[in-house]
C-alpha cells in the first residue's frame, strides 16, 4: 500500500497532476480534495465541474483538448435542446449529462454531495478518493466591472471578459469542512500534500476558505508543495493571468508562490520561468524548477513523481518552510 499522498485540485490543470498521482499511488492511498464553488444547478441539474474533470482524468474519459467533458462525446441533446430555444451557453454532452442526471437523482434522493461523488467515481473504475471541499453548498460569487456574477456566468457565458475586482465564495462560513478531506489531512504516514496546478483565486481559495481546512493543512506532517499554474508568463489554461494582472499583480510564478505564503514548504516554478536557479518564493519556502507542462499521460505522470520525490526530500532534510518552522526529524524517525 502506498503511503498516502493527498492532493487539492480545481480545474482541468488540477486534474491533469491528480491523475498523474494517481498512476503513482495506489488506490485509496490518493485523496483528491476537490472545489465545488464552481458548481451550479442549470437545466434543474446539479453540475460539479470541478469534481468530474478530476473524475474523468482519472477514469481515463476526459477530453484532452477540451480539459472538462467526456472524451468522444456525442451532442444530440444539445441540439435538440437549442431547436426547443433552451441555453445553449453551457455544453453539456450526451455521456456527461448523465452524470449530472445521475447525481442530481441521488442527491434529491437525499445521499451527501461526498457519497455521490464516491460512488460514481467508482462505477467509472476510479480507485484514488475523490473528497469535495465540504458537502455543503459553497458558490464562487465573481465581483466584476460588470456587477456580480456567478461563476459558471463569468467562466462560460461571458468567456471570462469582465474586469475582476474580487471573489467572494458564498456558504463558505457555514460549510463543514469534509471528514474525509480532513481525516487524509491527519494521516500521520502522510507522504505529501501537493496543490496541484489549478487558478489559485477560484479553484485553490475556495477549498483554503473552508472552515478549518488552512489550519488541518498548517498541521500537517508531511511537506506541502504547490505546482505553478503559470508557465513563461501565462497560464496553461484558463484566466489565471487575466485574473493576477486584473489584481495588480505580476503575472509570474511568485505571485502564485506569494498567494501561497506561509501555507507551504516549496513551490515548483517552471523551467521556463527564468534561467537563474528557481526564483526563491517568499521567506521560509524552498523554490524548484522542473516542466511543468502536461502534455499527455507521460507527462502527467512525470511531473507527479518529481512533485513527490521533492517531497521526499523535504521530508529527509526535515525541512517544512510553512510560517518558517523547521521541525528537526524526530531522531525515532
Ligand atoms: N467550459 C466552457 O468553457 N464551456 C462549456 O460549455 C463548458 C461546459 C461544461 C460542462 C460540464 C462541465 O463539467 C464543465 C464544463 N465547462 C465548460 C468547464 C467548466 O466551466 C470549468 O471546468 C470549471 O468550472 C472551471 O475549471
Amino acid at each position: 500500500m502506498s503511503a498516502p499522498v493527498v492532493a487539492l485540485s480545481g480545474g482541468v490543470g488540477g486534474a491533469k497532476l491528480a491523475q498523474g498521482l494517481s498512476d503513482l499511488v495506489d488506490g485509496e492511498a490518493l485523496t483528491v480534495i476537490v472545489n465545488t464553488g464552481d458548481d451550479f444547478e442549470h437545466l434543474g441539474l446539479h453540475i460539479s465541474p470541478d469534481i468530474d474533470s478530476v473524475v474523468y482524468a482519472m477514469a481515463g474519459l476526459d477530453d484532452p483538448r477540451r480539459g472538462w467533458g467526456r472524451r468522444d462525446e456525442s451532442w444530440a441533446f444539445m441540439a435538440a435542446l437549442t431547436a426547443l430555444g433552451g441555453p445553449d451557453w453551457f455544453a453539456l454532452g450526451d455521456g456527461d449529462l448523465a452524470m449530472h442526471v445521475e447525481r442530481t437523482r441521488r442527491l434529491a434522493a437525499g445521499v451527501r454531495l461526498g457519497a455521490v461523488t464516491q460512488a460514481l467515481a467508482t462505477a467509472l473504475g476510479v480507485r484514488a478518493r475523490i473528497v469535495p471541499m465540504s458537502d455543503d453548498a459553497v458558490r464562487t460569487r465573481v465581483h466584476t466591472d460588470q456587477g456580480v456574477l456567478a461563476f459558471q456566468e463569468y467562466f462560460v457565458h461571458r468567456r471570462c471578459e469582465p474586469r475582476i475586482r474580487s471573489f467572494r465564495f458564498e456558504g463558505v462560513e457555514r460549510a463543514r469542512a469534509h471528514a474525509a478531506a480532513i481525516g487524509a489531512l491527519r494521516d500521520p504516514g502522510l507522504r505529501a500534500v501537493v496543490i496541484c496546478p489549478s487558478n489559485p483565486f477560484v479553484s485553490i481559495d475556495p477549498i483554503l476558505a473552508v472552515p478549518g481546512m488552512r489550519a488541518a493543512l498548517g498541521q500537517v506532517c508531511a511537506p506541502v508543495i504547490a505546482v505553478t499554474p503559470i508557465v513563461g508568463g501565462r497560464a496553461v489554461k484558463g484566466p489565471a493571468a487575466k485574473m493576477l494582472a486584473e489584481l495588480g499583480l505580476a503575472v509570474s510564478g511568485e505571485s502564485v508562490a506569494q498567494h501561497y505564503a506561509g501555507l507551504i514548504d516549496a513551490f515548483v516554478f517552471d523551467v521556463a520561468d527564468g534561467q537563474a536557479p528557481a526564483p526563491a518564493g517568499p521567506p521560509g519556502m524552498r523554490g524548484f524548477r522542473l516542466d511543468t507542462l502536461m502534455r499527455g499521460p507521460e507527462e502527467r505522470r512525470r511531473l507527479a513523481a518529481e512533485v513527490l520525490a521533492l517531497a521526499d526530500r523535504l521530508a529527509a532534510e526535515g525541512f517544512t518552510g510553512r510560517a518558517g518552522r523547521v521541525r528537526a526529524l524526530d531522531p525515532s524517525g
